[in-house]
């Protein structure tokens, strides 16, 4: 690793022969406290220091602390501190010199500058920076005080402001984007400070990774390994490795790898040219797997830098041993090659999201662990880090780690056409190295792909690109000339780095363009954007990987209320009022939005409430319908059309519409419940076909239409399953209920695929002819109409009558359904264990949940509490907007209620 300013002018025995012998010292790290640091604007000189708000931090939030803005996040607050991206600002801290051994360094760290920074120890300049992403390090031995406190001074100029300058600089450029101001393709800065479709701008900086001395004689600059894994898996070998920075003399690394407290193997080596390296074996090898298909066994690798006995430096990488593959192989009944994700040999189905940054200030590790145990509740197996983002903190990584959540890690660029100036490159090329030797050794990361949308932006805009032009050198020439980026820089860097760990070009790449549907992944946005298809219409708009797809929501109004100037009270609170509207970024929002709603669910605007249901269950029905649907073509080995599913997106980085399915205060949309239920480990299908078949080839008036289900099951456990289905009709105009089909001969679902059942004509029980009195509401005109108002509803039971699965499809659109009012909705608070006919949703034993029943059809059915939502005594249902037909119980997992408490409750449902 080169370490900046680490090699000059440092004393030890053997370069200074006359100089007194040093005592060897362990290595050092000291923060600097948060209480030392102070900051001010720069470029204004009445301004006063004032202490930082937290450390590491950024300039909102310690300008927030002191009342000088306001919370951006609140009402339209966030146009008054624009300002603040275009000053400087200037952090300061005052520390003591520590006692030094002779012959040590005094390296100041700085994890993370954001983003053009100057840095002077002393009056005097040690650094200049130009990359939030890259941490720098600077040996300050000689510019350390002896007899008085340091004063580090860090500078930092508008990010904005100095990537206007370069635009002009290069005028032969085609500067463009999705999303923010071009400049931002100028500077290695967050891409997403610039405001995106779904988030505010705030451009900010400061120290936003830590900032601490280090004191050492020699340490070890990089502790890395290769890890290899028999096909067979039955023996797996680690090459460990560490990189020396300092003398190395007579210098040895002890490398130990335990496991639970356990040491599995230990190994003494030389150090040599200021590297060491030993390799283990290991024949009974304990194996890391999503969370899905196992366990999450973590090693340590364990290396303590020794000189003479005496240890000079320890670090340790956290590990798991797993096979991760990227299986593109040829079809023999498709076009096109799978793009599918095996893990230790099995091919999995990655029904995912993906993940944007969820603040602009520095991370909480907590508040990561929480996102990721979201993510494994809902039964999702991969997370997509965009690359408009960050590389995220190392707490996010862990949790995937540790909770067993595959991670595609995009490199940080997105939806632009970025320059590639001989300067850029060469930043460019440093942070990936930088970055990649921070991340390899999370078992998580399972794939590296070059940008984001940035192949769709040169497509759409018509820049030049051959594909069969093999010669770097001459992309540079080109219109795209980023492309040297992400198939020249990117690849050498992974290639590299992470050899094991597959590198795709960007997303989406693949086949003849962007959204070739038979190779690579696609991101499909024909719903919502582009040509607005139907979301019943997805398994047309499949492909071999969909990385991206989504439809919005509004959040939960008390996460409204929360950005509401006046809360509850303030004029704004209706959903088109130019605040509302001022926390949703996407344009067209609002058209887009009313055209999915009014094409499928009877929505109203009033109350406020109960339009916000109906935006989340109409995203809940669209999102549910993507994963149903691609789930379906996971069809088993040499079968695998479509391999995952990952929608956009998991979280929020402001309080706000957007297509989140969990908003910024982690509360879940309706959509995160149903993407639970489609992601459960065994899931039934049932799609609703419309066939009309005239009576000769010539007519068009005597024609007969008739409606068809199709039903098909997912298995995506590694067991073979033997199951019945049961599948009842329940017509909502006559409230009759029937048994259909009762498949009790046991079905074969053979593992991780999806089994086609059967298609069958939805019954008509011929109430229109037979007996026209039948009905309340007389006859059905015909047996389309009949039809057109029955519910089907199919179980998946086990042996013994316990219910595996259940699902229910109704007449689409929605609106066309004729939904009857519910006099008799129930709720049970209980405690006992799980009766075979309910569906649990959450962990049988020792949990409250509540048992839901209704006497007639609901849909989207919401258990709600009465009164109002406090965050901090929120109660959490582990499932919501269930659909029922009369009979059917329904188990919910919940924390905060206990039992008795069913007067809190309150239902929601379509149609209220
Ligand atoms: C995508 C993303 C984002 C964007 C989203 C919604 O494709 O890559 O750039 O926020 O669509 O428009």
């Amino acid at each position: 690793m080169e370490v900046k300013g680490s090699a000059s002018g440092v004393t030890t025995r053997r370069s200074n022969p006359s100089g007194p012998p040093c005592k060897m010292m362990a290595r050092e790290v000291i923060a600097i406290d948060y209480k030392k640091w102070e900051f001010r604007q720069a470029d204004k000189p009445a301004s006063k220091w004032l202490p930082v708000s937290r450390m590491p931090t950024n300039i909102h939030l310690d300008l927030q602390h002191h009342g000088i803005i306001a919370d951006p996040y609140v009402g339209k607050q966030e146009n008054d501190c624009q300002w603040v991206g275009e000053s400087v600002w200037v952090y300061k801290a005052v520390f003591p010199t520590p006692n030094l051994t002779f012959g040590q360094k005094a390296v100041l760290a700085f994890d993370g500058l954001d983003t053009y920074a100057t840095v002077a120890l002393n009056g005097k300049e040690i650094l200049k920076t130009m990359d939030m992403f890259i941490p720098e390090r600077v040996n300050v031995i000689y510019n350390l005080h002896i007899d008085k406190e340091n004063v580090l001074e860090i500078t930092f100029d508008s990010t904005y402001l100095i990537g206007k300058k370069i635009v002009e600089q290069y005028p032969d450029h085609k500067w463009g984007c999705w999303n923010g101001d071009p400049s931002r393709l100028a500077v290695r800065k967050a891409q997403y400070h610039y405001g995106w479709d779904w988030g505010c701008a705030l451009l900010s900086c400061g120290p936003w990774r830590p900032v601490s001395l280090e004191i050492y004689h020699s340490r070890i600059s990089d502790l890395y390994f290769t890890t290899y894994i028999e096909k067979a898996l039955n023996s797996a070998e680690v090459v460990a490795k560490a990189d020396i920075e300092g003398e190395g003399e007579g210098e040895e690394v002890r490398f130990e790898i335990s496991i639970d407290g356990k040491t599995v193997g230990t190994e003494v080596v030389k150090v040599e040219n200021r590297y060491a390296t030993a390799t283990f074996k290991n024949k009974s090898p304990k194996l890391w797997y999503p969370h899905t298909y196992g366990q999450q066994p973590l090693y340590f690798l364990k290396a303590e830098l020794l000189r003479n006995k005496v240890v000079l430096d320890t670090t340790s990488k956290r590990f798991g041993l797993r096979r991760a593959e990227v299986v593109q192989r040829k079809f023999t009944d498709s076009p096109g090659t799978t793009f599918l994700f095996e893990i230790n040999n099995i091919p999995i189905f990655c029904g995912g999201s993906n993940w944007i940054p969820g603040e602009f200030g520095p991370k909480d590790p907590q508040k990561y662990c929480e996102w990721i145990r979201k993510v494994v509740e809902s039964n999702q197996t991969m997370i997509r880090v965009w690359g408009g983002g960050i590389f995220e903190d190392e707490a996010f990584y862990d949790a995937c780690d540790e909770m067993g959540v595959l991670v595609w890690q995009d490199f940080l660029f997105a939806c632009g056409n970025y320059p590639a100036h001989q300067e850029f490159l060469a930043l460019v090329k440093r942070e990936a190295t930088e970055n990649v030797k921070l991340l390899r050794h999370h078992p998580s990361i399972v794939i590296y792909a070059g940008n984001n949308e940035d192949y769709q932006y040169c497509e759409s805009e018509g820049l030049k690109y051959d594909p069969n032009d093999p010669n770097p050198e001459s992309w540079l020439k080109t219109t795209f000339p980023a492309r040297y980026i992400y198939e020249k820089i990117l690849l050498e860097v992974t290639k590299e780095l992470v050899p094991g760990t597959h590198y795709h070009y960007g997303s989406p790449f693949g086949g003849e363009n962007t959204t070739d549907p038979y190779v690579g992944d696609i991101h499909q946005w024909n719903v919502w954007h582009g040509t607005q298809e139907r979301y019943q219409d997805f398994d047309k708009l499949s492909g071999r990987f969909v990385s991206e797809f989504g439809m919005q929501a509004y959040p939960n109004i008390a996460t409204i209320d929360a950005y509401l100037l006046k809360g509850r009270s303030d004029i704004d609170r209706y959903p088109q009022s130019s605040t509302v509207e001022f926390h949703n970024k996407a344009t067209g929002n609002e058209r887009r939005l009313a055209l999915y709603l009014a094409e499928n669910i009877p929505y109203v605007m009033e109350p406020f409430d109960q339009y916000i249901y109906c935006t989340q269950l109409m995203q809940a029905e669209c999102l549910s319908s993507a994963y149903k649907l691609w789930k379906r073509q996971w069809k088993g080995p040499g079968r695998e059309y479509c391999s995952g599913a990952l929608v956009w997106q998991i979280n929020d980085v402001w309080p706000g519409q957007s297509w989140s399915i969990v908003d910024y205060y982690l509360r879940p949309k309706l959509a995160y419940y149903a993407i639970k239920r489609e992601l459960r480990p065994v899931t039934l299908g049932l799609k609703r076909t419309v066939h009309t078949v005239p009576a000769d080839k010539y007519t068009r008036a005597y024609t007969e239409t008739r409606h068809k289900v199709e039903l098909w099951a997912c298995n995506l456990s590694l067991e073979n399953l033997r199951l019945c289905v049961l599948i009842k009709s329940h017509n909502l105009i006559t409230a009759e209920t029937s048994t259909w089909h009762n498949l009790e001969r046991k079905l074969a679902l053979p593992q991780n695929r999806s089994t086609e059942i059967n298609e069958f004509e939805i019954p008509v029980i011929g109430q229109y002819r037979v007996n026209p009195t039948k009905t309340a509401n007389g006859a059905f005109s015909s047996a389309e109409e009949e039809q057109q108002q029955t519910v089907i509803a199919a179980y998946l039971r086990d042996f013994d009558g316990t219910l595996i699965a259940r699902t229910i499809n109704w007449p689409e659109p929605l609106k066309y359904a004729h939904l009857p009012t519910p006099k008799g909705i129930k709720f049970e608070l209980t405690n006992n264990l799980r009766h075979d006919s309910e569906l649990g949703s959450g962990p049988a034993r020792n949990a409250v949940a509540v048992i839901v029943s209704s006497d007639v059809a609901v849909k989207g059915l919401c258990v709600e509490v009465v009164d109002p939502l406090k965050r901090d005594s929120e109660v959490v249902f582990e499932d919501n907007g269930i659909d029922l037909i009369p009979g059917d119980k329904v188990r919910i997992g919940v924390k905060g209620l206990k039992c008795g408490d069913e007067g809190r409750l309150k239902a929601r449902y379509l149609g209220m």
